[in-house]
């Protein structure tokens, strides 16, 4: 059983993520990424794409040209989910070496 992330729990999880901020109008988390050319952004969603469809959860993709804003949030409790901030985790390890969380020292 999926459950909305509230509290402590929330606080933990959001604070792992790197560049992830939350929706201003809605409980959902985003994150844009940018890339050389839109050949290189599909790529990128292409990667996305086959990891969200093995996680069974499904991130809302925007994509202009070389850039791909994403937002993760979870229909079935209506808002934030432990899903979101795992599939968070895999697509920043698709993303570009810029794009994630630097390693600690
Ligand atoms: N994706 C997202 N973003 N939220 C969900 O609640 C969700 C999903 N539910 N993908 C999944 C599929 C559900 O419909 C299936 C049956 O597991």
């Amino acid at each position: 059983m999926v459950e909305r992330l509230t509290g402590q729990a929330r606080h933990t999880a959001l604070r792992e993520l790197h560049g992830w901020a939350e929706v201003a109008d809605r409980d959902a988390i985003r994150k844009s990424y940018h890339f050389s050319d839109f050949s290189e952004a599909w790529g990128f969603l292409n990667r996305v794409a086959l990891a969200a469809e093995k996680m069974d959860h499904h991130p809302e993709i925007f994509n202009v040209y070389n850039r791909v804003e994403i937002i993760l949030s979870t229909h079935d409790v209506d808002g934030l989910s432990e899903r979101d901030t795992r599939l968070a985790q895999a697509i920043d390890e698709l993303a570009p070496e810029r794009d994630r969380k630097p390693p600690t020292p």
